[in-house]
């Protein structure tokens, strides 16, 4: 069984968050620190730590998250101009809350997907 972390909490609601959609597979709700001016998670209800821990029984779970991200693009009036998806994976992905999540990041040019090095 893998370890818990916050957003277990945020899904079934014994800490407080702005979610913004709920359904058998997936919730969404706003990022406590957002990078544009929408800025969503969408995770699994299910906790699964990273991409590296997805199995062929999660592919109903990580579809959903694509048309959850495409429907709520659309809600928050940042679809026909465009936005961004990312999924961090591990600490040279840079991620910090091992229950796996898509961001759906939107509302401004976000310029280019990896800073210059
Ligand atoms: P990542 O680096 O991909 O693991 O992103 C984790 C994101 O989760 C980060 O953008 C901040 C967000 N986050 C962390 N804790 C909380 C929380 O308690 N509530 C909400 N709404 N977002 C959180």
């Amino acid at each position: 069984m893998a370890e818990e972390t916050i957003f277990s909490k945020i899904i079934r609601k014994e800490i407080p968050a702005d979610i913004i959609y709920k359904d058998d597979l997936v919730t969404a709700f706003r990022d406590i620190n957002p990078q544009a001016p929408t800025h969503i998670l969408i995770i699994p209800n299910k906790v699964i730590p990273t991409v590296r821990d997805v199995t062929a029984d999660d592919e109903a779970a990580m579809g959903r998250l694509f048309t959850v991200a495409a429907q709520i693009a659309r809600e928050e009036g940042v679809s026909d101009d465009g936005y961004r998806l990312i999924v961090n994976c591990g600490d040279h992905g840079g991620q910090e809350v091992y229950h796996i999540h898509m961001h759906l990041v939107g509302g401004r040019r976000l310029g280019r997907m990896l800073p210059q090095t």
